[in-house]
């Protein structure tokens, strides 16, 4: 249904650029269309009404008591429509929450995770068929989103790379989310890439999305977290998984650079003043 006129389009939540977020998209047109005849329908017949039997000299309205054969249609049209809305939902339900295998393309990336050994698998983690995906975690904070990617030295996660504000990810690829907060309550949310999820401390969330062509997707904290939430945006910069593997391995090398400066720019303060002088040496 993606040739709805742009009014349409305005009350209907982002166009998806991953397939969870277009069958929610299409789910909302569909209800929205099916909601429109009925209000005009409803409408004119009332118009109509209130032309035709409108008070004149000498008419008497008609007392009508009931009627029974109406009442038990318009119910029975009524939950017919619901049950179809409850049927189509539950049908889409499994496509929305449950991840893609990668395209050709991005399933060859070297980052890829093998959900099924991570050290926090989840049940409410839902896992691609073939098991794999880009795992990354989103951890709120006041007020910005870190990204930590897969690439750590150390099992313990330590020397992996991450970005703030901005989330870089290959296209092609399904993109798997940890969302956690390391303060209050947080919302993780770019329309475009499906539904809200809440990012609470000590608590895991779980989403995915898979984008296939490379593009800027906007998001932002959708839970007010404080008084700089308005400011706590989101971007996701989708790019073709060659450019993702070298933006990260980039991205590795500069944050290596920057503590190995900053280690030597704190071995060079205590040699100055004396390791005792020089808070958290
Ligand atoms: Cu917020």
């Amino acid at each position: 249904m993606g040739h709805l006129p742009t009014l349409l389009a305005f009350f209907t939540p982002a166009k998806g650029a991953s397939p969870n977020a277009k069958e929610i998209d299409t789910l909302y047109e569909i209800t929205l269309v099916i909601a429109l005849i009925i209000f005009f329908a409803v409408e004119i017949g009332l118009g109509y009404a209130l032309v035709k039997f409108r008070k004149r000299k000498g008419a008497v309205a008609a007392q009508i008591h009931g009627n029974t054969r109406l009442e038990i249609g318009w119910t029975a049209a009524a939950a017919v429509i619901l049950l179809g809305l409850a049927v189509l939902t539950f049908a889409k339900l499994s496509s929305i929450q449950d991840p893609p295998n990668s395209s050709p393309e991005g399933a060859s990336l070297s980052q890829l995770g093998d959900q099924n050994n991570l050290i926090f698998a989840s049940s409410e983690r839902k896992l691609p068929p073939n098991g794999k995906a880009l795992n990354i975690s989103v951890i709120g904070r006041q007020y910005i989103w870190q990204f930590v990617y897969p690439g750590a030295n150390e099992p313990d996660g330590l020397g992996a790379p991450y970005s703030y504000e901005e989330l870089v990810v290959p296209t092609k690829t399904t993109v798997s989310l940890d969302i956690t907060s390391s303060d209050v309550v947080h919302s993780w949310w770019v329309p475009e890439l499906g539904g809200k999820f809440q990012a609470v401390p000590g608590y895991h969330n779980y989403t995915w999305f898979k984008v296939s062509k490379p593009g800027i997707f906007r998001g932002q904290c959708a839970f007010l977290c404080g008084r700089g939430h308005a400011r706590m945006i989101a971007t996701v910069k989708a790019v073709p998984p060659a450019q993702f593997e070298a933006w990260l391995a980039n991205q590795k090398k500069e944050i290596a650079e920057a503590n190995a400066a900053a280690q030597a720019a704190r071995a060079k303060l205590n040699a100055q003043t004396g390791a005792g002088a020089v808070e958290n040496p």
